[in-house]
């Protein structure tokens, strides 16, 4: 009906003006109107692709048609509001766009924007579709090791580009980062219905030199030290172990941290120390010089509130640790180990999301959260990072770390350290950037650096990847 209506209406306007036409050319000597001008429409395509970073023109519109000179501007679009257009239909971004942290609608890098080419009255859109595509900025990862069976952790040592890899069931290896050349750590002995939690070597400024293990059985988390005649250790936690992660780490400095979860957060917040207890817990290492007997590593409780600890780090005097969310968020947190009764808040917060109510005032406050989840913004938990001060351009002075998940992120390492709380809307997403050589990237164990700041990758099938400039 609506068309036959349409075409009636258009036989009707066309008999009307032959009619009139009829009249006017009887009427005598008035020229006939002129030809409407032919319609405008684009000769340009509707999508183009750039590679990040760059400024400047990414597309230049075209049309023909119309009458006189074509102006072209931007009508719509979801991304509308990144785009300037000139006139003449050279279309930039406003700002240079960054692949890794997408600003389009819907987050896939294709942004999208709708153009008007006009000349008089006629008139013609065109939807486009600008894809960003991706540049590494300078980042080369290379799979140094493979093999490594169920790995935990690693640590530098302090030696140039060595590192120490643990192994689940106990074992550990020197590792030399250059090469990949690893060498077994023969004091370090199996035991059984023990597992290794996670593993750290004291540098050279450390009182507790040498290979240190986190280990746990079913009811307890201990530090232990091989190779000093006999051993040395610390009980960190008693109690129901299951699903407990926990990290320990030597700062730069030579000082001992570690810090255990409370995944079931019964105890993270009860100020009893070792025996029941420990779990929720962050530790400094005390004065060895004030105890009589050095068989067992003076550590002082620090902190609480303690979820799911995964890895420490320094930057400068200040303390970088990841604790794990299991539902809601993941959190990042910067501070002073000085700082007296540290309470990182589980399980009143998991992150910024409140758990439990009634949580006592002083709480530390993240430095970074992020979501728990499978989506391309959200992640598994933290396992590591440094703020990377190497020579790689693209990631100079970002704090990297990484998620379980596999995703590599990074952020401004001011960011980290302006005492506000930043969320993933502003984390840059660099797993592209960090495509090995060789192998795949898949669940990372940890990533650190060694004493010379070069960053690696611990993943947990075994494989070891260095990050290099390109
Ligand atoms: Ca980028
Ligand atoms: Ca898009
Ligand atoms: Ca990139
Ligand atoms: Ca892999």
């Amino acid at each position: 009906m609506r068309d036959f209506w349409r075409m009636s209406a258009a036989g009707l306007a066309i008999s009307m003006l032959a009619a009139c036409g009829g009249d006017d050319s009887a009427a005598g000597g008035t020229p006939p109107p002129p030809p409407p001008p032919p319609p405008v429409s684009f000769s340009s395509p509707a999508e183009a692709a750039v590679p990040e970073n760059t400024t400047g023109v990414v597309y230049t519109a075209s049309a023909d048609g119309g009458t006189g000179v074509i102006e072209f501007k931007i009508v719509g679009g979801a991304d509308a509001d990144a785009f300037t257009m000139t006139s003449a239909g050279a279309l930039s971004f406003n700002e240079a766009p960054n692949f890794d942290l997408e600003q389009d609608a819907d987050g896939d890098n294709v942004y999208a924007v709708t153009i008007e080419a006009r000349a008089g009255s006629q008139s013609a859109t065109l939807a486009l579709a600008i894809t960003v595509t991706n540049l590494r900025e300078g980042i080369a990862v290379t799979r140094i090791a493979t093999g490594f069976t169920d790995p935990v952790g690693f640590a530098r040592t302090g030696e140039a580009a060595q590192l120490i890899v643990g192994e689940r069931e106990g074992t550990a290896w020197l590792i030399d980062g250059k090469t990949g050349a690893r060498t077994a750590v023969t004091d370090i002995a199996t035991v059984a219905g023990t597992e290794l939690l996670d593993i750290a070597f004291g540098p050279a400024n450390a009182f507790y030199k040498g290979p240190i293990l986190l280990r746990k059985t079913a009811d307890s988390i201990y530090l232990f030290r091989p190779n000093v005649g006999s051993f040395i250790d610390a009980g960190l936690a008693t109690g129901n172990t299951t699903d407990v992660t926990a990290s320990v780490y030597f700062a730069a400095n030579g000082r001992l941290f570690a810090a255990v979860g409370d995944p079931r957060g019964t105890i993270a917040q009860s100020d009893d120390s070792f025996s029941p207890g420990g779990f929720g817990k962050f530790f400094v290492e005390g004065n060895p010089y004030a105890y009589a007997s050095l068989r067992s590593i003076p550590l002082i409780q620090a902190g609480k509130g303690l979820q799911a600890p995964t890895a420490l780090d320094n930057f400068s005097d200040q303390l970088i640790l990841f604790d794990g969310g299991s539902t809601k968020e993941h959190e990042i947190s910067v501070f002073t180990p000085t700082q007296p009764s540290l309470n990182f808040g589980w399980p009143f917060y998991e992150g910024t999301v409140e758990f439990q109510n009634g949580a006592p005032g002083g709480l530390v406050t993240p430095s970074l959260v992020y979501p728990h989840g499978d989506g391309p913004r959200e992640g598994l938990g933290p396992v590591g990072g440094i703020v990377y001060q190497g020579a790689i351009p693209g990631i100079a002075g970002h704090f990297v770390f990484a998620d379980r998940d596999g995703t590599i992120w990074s952020i401004p390492s001011e960011k980290l350290t302006d005492a506000k709380l930043h969320r993933v809307a502003e984390l840059e997403r660099r797993t592209a950037d960090f495509t090995p050589d060789i192998g795949a990237i898949d669940q990372i164990v940890e990533m650190t650096a060694d004493a010379q700041g070069t960053l690696y990758i611990l993943d947990a099938d075994g494989e070891v990847f260095r990050v290099d400039p390109a």
